[in-house]
């Protein structure tokens, strides 16, 4: 019985009683904040910085297509290297922002990148450690896009791709564990398999570059391959981290 309720008598106690019979239906309240790529990283980040610092309980879902995709396919932060987009017509030249890192170094913020069709199970634990965890939770989701110059009926085989071939690496980072002793960041996602490249060439916002510009194309896809094998080590090191030191 709640302590309230225990000292409670007359009216007040009535009331009480009544409210306690209907406790049921007294659910947690789930919020959800959806949004794209550019406004996560790019326009609304200011924003999206301030919610997740609040230390509220509420859960944002970004949708990151790496381009602001309403408006026609304009390059944003999260945009990668050698990727064809408005604004930057002969491939984006610096790499994507880690907006998960950024996030996590909060130390109180539940991050999880996800990709649907990859691994179903692991978006399924995503979500519901998001909306269990008491604070605030921030979920990244590979989302293809018509943009990328894909076959779109085949947009969940592309997400799979994209995570066999450590484009798009899945983690877990769920502060609750620090406090238990453990670590807090999981790696999801098995170690790339070599089709980085050929990943890169089934897109044609990637594959375009070699048509116009096969020199740079080279040293851009070079670039981007590098840059993305060497944030899945970096992961995987965070993973690896003995708690006990
Ligand atoms: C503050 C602000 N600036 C600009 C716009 C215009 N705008 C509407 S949709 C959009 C693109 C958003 O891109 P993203 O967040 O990546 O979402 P997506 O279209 O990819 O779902 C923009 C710039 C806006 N709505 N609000």
């Amino acid at each position: 019985m709640p302590a309230a309720l225990a000292k409670a008598d007359g009216d007040v106690k009535d009331r009480l009683d009544e409210i306690n019979e209907f406790a049921d239906y007294l659910e947690k309240k789930s919020i959800w904040v959806f949004g794209g790529d550019g406004w996560a990283y790019d326009i609304g980040f200011g924003g999206l910085d301030h919610v997740l610092a609040s230390g509220e309980d509420i859960n944002v879902l970004v949708f990151d297509t790496e381009v602001y995709s309403n408006t026609g396919g304009q390059s944003s932060k999260a945009t990668p290297t050698a990727a064809v987009a408005k604004f930057a017509a002969s491939g984006k030249k610096v790499r994507k922002k880690d907006l998960g890192m950024m996030a996590m170094s909060y130390g109180y913020v539940y991050v999880a990148t996800v990709g649907m069709s990859a691994n179903m199970n692991q978006l399924m634990k995503a979500l519901t450690e998001a909306e269990q965890y008491k604070g605030p939770s921030l979920i990244i989701a590979y989302s293809p896009c018509i943009n990328h110059g894909i076959n779109m009926t085949r947009s969940q085989d592309e997400i799979k791709r994209a995570v066999d071939c450590g484009y798009w690496p899945l983690y877990r980072y769920n502060p609750e564990l620090t406090a238990e002793g453990k670590n807090p960041f999981a790696l999801d996602s098995k170690q790339p398999n070599g089709k980085f490249r050929e990943f890169l060439l089934g897109q044609v916002r990637y594959s375009s570059l070699q048509r116009q510009f096969p020199e740079l194309a080279e040293e851009l896809y070079s670039q981007a391959e590098a840059e993305a094998m060497a944030r899945y080590a970096m992961y995987r090191r965070l993973a690896e981290m003995d708690m006990s030191k």
